[in-house]
């Protein structure tokens, strides 16, 4: 059992390679369990376990800064920061949200929900990165309905110019 054991972002650091894809398979049951009870975004999370935790692997949280977009399949995310023991309060009242909340973890950057917002958002926080002198990651992650809203293609046309270094991460499940 890894997932029981992870209270911190640092104790899934400490998880061999090897033992990630069990680990991505009590990710896989322990949202399937809780979302058949308590309900919430089941297919996106589902599709986004390997994903989520190759991400936390390569990059540094919160220091290097994930954005989700909607952040409807922040679950994983959540699960690997520490907050696997509340998880089954999700979308309750006074439990976790069902989405990225600044006032529940450090990791969480922004309280999102609509679509489309991520990119842009990006820009601005790379920017501010840029402009205070840091060197950090800022990670925007999108669905493929990302690129049907006219922000993201906003922000499409203005990275180019504004930024040297962003890593866009897009999760094209053609869904
Ligand atoms: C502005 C806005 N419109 C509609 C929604 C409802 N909504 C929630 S998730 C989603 C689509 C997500 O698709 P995608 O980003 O491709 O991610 P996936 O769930 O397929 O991984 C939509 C339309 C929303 N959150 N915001």
């Amino acid at each position: 059992m890894f997932l029981s054991k992870i209270h911190s972002i640092e104790d899934f650091q400490k998880i061999a390679v090897k033992d990630l894809s069990s680990l991505a398979e009590e990710i896989r049951q322990r949202i399937t369990k809780v979302l058949s009870i308590k309900g919430g975004h089941l297919s996106s999370n589902l599709g986004i376990v390997e994903l989520t935790i190759a991400l936390h692997k390569v990059f540094k949280s919160p220091i290097d800064k994930f954005i989700f977009d909607v952040s409807h399949q922040s679950y994983v995310h959540k699960l690997l920061t520490g907050r696997n023991p509340y998880f089954d309060t999700i979308r309750q009242y006074k439990g976790l949200c069902g989405f990225c909340h600044p006032k529940e973890s450090p990791h969480d950057h922004f309280f999102a929900g609509h679509a489309g917002t991520a990119l842009s958002l990006a820009l601005g926080v790379a920017k501010n990165r840029d402009l205070s002198g840091r060197k950090e990651h800022v990670i925007p992650i999108l669905g493929d309905a990302s690129l049907t809203c006219g922000l993201t293609l906003e922000a499409l046309n203005n990275i180019p110019k504004e930024l040297k270094n962003l890593v866009v991460i897009l999760n094209d499940n053609e869904m």
